[in-house]
């Protein structure tokens, strides 16, 4: 590997973090609350809004509680050597300063600010390593994206190739060139992309990051380590790069009404066992609209990083 993914291969715990505009929404929608994972709100299974409609409350979305350093500090002392957030989900809403959608955290909002560079400041201070997770086929809002609109604003048809061109690979590029060195790429649910698009998307990655991973989930096995299903702690040891992702109570994105959190002790058995079977273990944390974290988790993580870094020290 040389230096290739050694932040993935040593680091083995993780912080993962669902953030975005869905979460100042909580999965509720004009006073009606919808049960699912929050990031979900407005697909058809759940409030099926129009693209109009979700972009119409995006407005409200300022976050200014938001502090990267004080997240950053909470994955460290929960004894994580790195953290990956949510840089773009299905909603296709960018939490970064996007020089190709508007529909982006600084220019759609009055916020002002890009929380991936600030987050990439922090990680570098802190010295943890980060990651962006990108829905690279799943783009809900952008024409061309899967389950996303088909035509444009002027009614042109527009196809995957043209969202993949003007959208998708060059917000990976300015992610993987504008903001230090990254950890990895966190793509998700590959669907039916085609293997000649995974393998752009790769090597554009490993061109600008050369010390960067690629998850699974680009598709076509060309990722640099596996994710299991979600939430799902495997019963034996499996050989190779894999990941176990988890959840502090039930949902990515936050979610007003989910207060099923796990114990500490619980996600300490999860971690234990998961790093045991050879795996990496990431568990994931929902930050509020305002940008802060819930307490609960941030309790339970503090907890178990007790005992983490109690045993690291051998
Ligand atoms: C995906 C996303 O749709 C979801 O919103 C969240 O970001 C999660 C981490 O990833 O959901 C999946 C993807 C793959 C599986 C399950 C849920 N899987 O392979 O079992």
């Amino acid at each position: 590997f040389g230096n290739r993914g050694r932040v993935f291969r040593e680091g083995r715990y993780a912080m993962f973090v669902h953030w975005g505009y869905y979460s100042l929404l909580g999965n509720q929608w004009n006073g009606k609350t919808y049960y699912g994972i929050g990031e979900w709100l407005m697909n058809s299974r759940m409030a099926d809004l129009s693209v109009e409609d979700y972009k119409s409350k995006v407005g409200l979305f300022n976050p200014v509680s938001f502090n990267a350093d004080s997240l950053v500090a909470l994955a460290k002392n929960a004894g994580m050597k790195y953290i990956v957030i949510t840089s773009k989900h299905h909603d296709g809403f960018a939490m970064f300063r996007s020089k190709y959608s508007a529909f982006n955290i600084y220019d759609a909002t009055l916020f002002k600010r890009d929380p991936m560079k600030e987050m990439a400041a922090a990680c570098k201070k802190a010295g943890l390593g980060l990651g962006f997770y990108y829905s690279q086929t799943q783009d809900w809002t952008t024409p061309g994206g899967f389950h996303g609109p088909v035509k444009d604003k002027n009614g042109k048809e527009v196809t995957f190739d043209m969202y993949f061109k003007t959208r998708c690979l060059p917000e990976v590029n300015q992610l993987t060139t504008a903001y230090g060195p990254i950890a990895l790429v966190w793509f998700d649910t590959p669907a039916n992309i085609s293997k000649e698009y995974a393998a752009q998307l790769v090597d554009l990655v490993h061109k600008n990051q050369p010390d960067a991973f690629v998850s699974g989930r680009v598709g076509h096995g060309l990722g640099d380590y596996s994710t299991l299903g979600d939430m799902e702690v495997p019963k034996k040891n499996i050989p190779g790069l894999w990941e176990t992702v988890e959840v502090t109570n039930d949902s990515w994105g936050y979610a007003w009404y989910d207060q099923n959190w796990k114990t500490p002790r619980q996600v300490l058995a999860l971690l234990l066992s998961t790093i045991a079977r050879g795996g990496n273990f990431m568990i994931n944390v929902g930050p509020k609209g305002d940008g802060t974290l819930p307490t609960q988790p941030a309790h339970v993580l503090r907890a178990v990083g007790d005992w983490v870094k109690r045993h690291q020290k051998i």
